[in-house]
């Protein structure tokens, strides 16, 4: 059975649940936790390594006895402990766990008090006003506790992106392997790189007679198959991920991907324009009279419309076929066209790694520059940057640049902005640095004119390049900032200074709406990895999705500049 680092991650992330309502020792329960953030975040496969013999990449917290949980975990898809856990507290508590606020502590008192263990129980027991009346809980929390329980009902889970990716990237390679297989390509929202995923939608084009929608439902991650026919089948993941696989001729490959990809706005776009022409569009083809003209690749279905091919980000009906039908596509960013990386963090604040171990890690990613960014002294716990300390790294990058070759590392920090707008370090620690990356890092829910406010006189002082994870979003975890997006936006326009896609899987910010009113406002935006890890700089692809959904081409990012033309434009932000 395949294991992923997202289920690594749930399995530390339930223990320490577990063992918080056991009450356990403290600094044990962090451990956990932090080891699940760790491997969850991390851009490379354990298990791979593992299958391979390979030691464990040495990372931060995670001492012997985590890695051989990881190597059990990696092996069996769970561990000993979890297993014992499971056996001592009732099945439903990892269910309650996944309410959203309730938490360890919570759910342990309701558990205690009320002998609610399942999810059921919970919705009862808050429905007849009896969690109320238990000390530390009351009115508010029971009716959060019953919206919570509602919007699970409503909403079902989506994963992010990157998660996503993982089980999407072991499932095709698995499927391509299977005698008679042709090709295999994950549709749907993922091709379109949304930040979040509801499902996967897979197209397999095989041979007549090929077993691949047996070995499909056969596929040892699979917990349930909701259908199964002789072209189309859906199954549920272990990881609670479902997956539509469709099996089409390869005469409509091309339909079928465009139809599947979406959206289904796109869908019905261009459905009409079909109509318009008087031809029938569907999954299997394009038709006129009854007969297939075309449908073989997704270029013959535009064609058939009139159209250029339409990259999948694009496909949101959010003009892309009035751009096309003008000629007036953008050329979109890709991956290769970074030349460097403006955000990251090393061992001298909560990163894992050396800066020299950053910087050979982002040559060999085929970057030509990187930025430290740190974080300043205000994040404690991220043992933050003083200006002392600041000075002394200034040295040993300079130390450093005279000893890399075909690498440059740059002098940055994360500055944070504080609550009132000022920075969290003086200029007169800013002034030597290559750039400024301004960040918040608390007070989110501050009311829309205030934080609006905070934000552009943090741009506004006088050494200030980029605006890092603008919006402040965790994914399922945070919304975004109630603040003013159009008046910031002419604010960096107007002060020259940046807006960030932070490309870490559970930001994605700015996200693909941002990210195109920032082009339209004519300000240039940053795709940075934040990287924590040498790792990391693999999670730079998905801020190009978002790039890339938000209509930007290579002019409209900075990073994509060579040193010798960003080195002015840093410049112009650091007088
Ligand atoms: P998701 O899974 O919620 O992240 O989003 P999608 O876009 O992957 O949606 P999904 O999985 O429901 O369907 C995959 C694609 O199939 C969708 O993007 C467009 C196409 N599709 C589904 N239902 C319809 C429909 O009723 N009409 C049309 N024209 N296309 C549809
Ligand atoms: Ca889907
Ligand atoms: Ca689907």
């Amino acid at each position: 059975m395949p294991v992923h680092n997202a289920d690594i991650a749930a399995v530390f992330e339930e223990i320490a649940g577990l063992l918080e309502i056991q009450g356990d020792n403290p600094f044990r329960i962090r451990a956990y936790r932090n080891a699940a953030r760790t491997v969850g975040e991390l851009g490379r496969d354990l298990a791979t390594l593992v299958g391979a013999g390979k030691e464990l990449p040495k990372l931060p917290g995670i001492g012997a006895d985590l890695a051989a949980k990881i190597g059990e975990i990696c092996e069996h898809g769970t561990c000993a402990l979890l297993e014992r856990l499971h056996r001592e507290l009732p099945a439903a508590i990892t269910e309650l766990l996944k309410v959203p606020g309730l938490g360890p502590r919570r759910v342990k008192r309701l558990h205690d008090a009320l002998e609610v263990d399942t999810v059921e129980a919970l919705r009862r027991a808050a429905g007849a006003g009896r969690i109320r009346e238990l000390p530390g809980f009351g009115e508010k929390i029971e009716a959060r506790i019953l919206e919570a329980l509602a919007a699970r009902k409503a909403a079902p889970q989506r994963f992010k992106l990157a998660v996503a990716a993982q089980y999407a990237a072991a499932l095709e390679a698995w499927l391509a392997r299977v005698p008679g297989v042709r090709k295999v390509t994950v549709a749907g929202s993922y091709r379109r790189m949304r930040e979040t995923v509801g499902d996967l939608d897979i197209l397999v084009a095989a041979t007549a007679g090929s077993p691949v929608m047996a070995r499909f439902a056969a596929y040892d991650e699979v917990k349930n198959v909701l259908a199964q026919g002789e072209t189309r089948a859906s199954v549920v993941l272990k990881s609670g991920l479902q997956v539509d696989l469709r099996l089409v001729p390869p005469e409509s490959y091309g339909a079928a991907l465009h139809y599947f990809t979406g959206s289904k706005a796109h869908n019905i776009a261009v459905r009409r324009l079909g109509q318009a022409r008087g031809s029938k569009i569907n999954e299997y083809g394009i038709f006129r009279r009854e007969s297939r003209v075309a449908g073989e690749t997704e270029e013959s279905v535009f064609a058939a419309v009139g159209l250029p091919w339409i990259p999948p980000e694009l496909r949101e009906d959010r003009g892309e076929i009035e751009a096309a039908r003008k000629g007036g596509l953008p050329r979109l960013v890709t991956l290769g066209d970074l030349k460097g990386d403006l955000h990251l963090h090393t061992k001298a604040t909560d990163g894992h790694n050396t800066i020299r171990e950053m910087a050979l890690a982002a040559k060999t990613a085929g970057l030509a520059y990187l930025a430290v960014t740190e974080h300043s002294r205000r994040l404690t716990v991220a043992r933050g940057l003083d200006p002392q300390r600041l000075m002394k790294q200034i040295d040993e990058i300079d130390r450093l640049n005279e000893a890399l070759s075909g690498i440059t590392v740059l002098k940055g920090i994360e500055v944070d902005i504080l609550e009132d707008g000022g920075l969290d370090l003086p200029d007169s620690a800013l002034k030597g640095l290559d750039l400024v990356v301004g960040a918040v890092h608390s007070a989110f829910a501050l009311p829309r004119r205030k934080q609006t406010g905070r934000i552009l006189r943090a741009m506004g002082s006088r050494y200030f390049t980029v605006l890092a994870h603008p919006s402040g979003r965790l994914l399922g975890e945070r919304e975004a900032m109630d603040v003013d997006w159009l008046r910031i936006v002419r604010a960096a326009k107007e002060r020259g200074c940046c807006l960030e896609v932070n490309a870490q899987p559970d930001r994605l910010d700015l996200d693909d709406v941002r990210c195109r009113m920032a082009k339209e406002e004519g300000v240039l935006v940053a795709v940075s990895s934040d990287a924590h890890s040498t790792f990391d700089f693999a999670n730079l692809k998905f801020g190009i999705g978002q790039a890339r959904r938000g209509w930007l081409e290579a002019k409209d990012v900075l990073n994509t500049r060579s040193l010798k033309e960003i080195r002015p434009l840093l410049a112009k932000t650091m007088g």
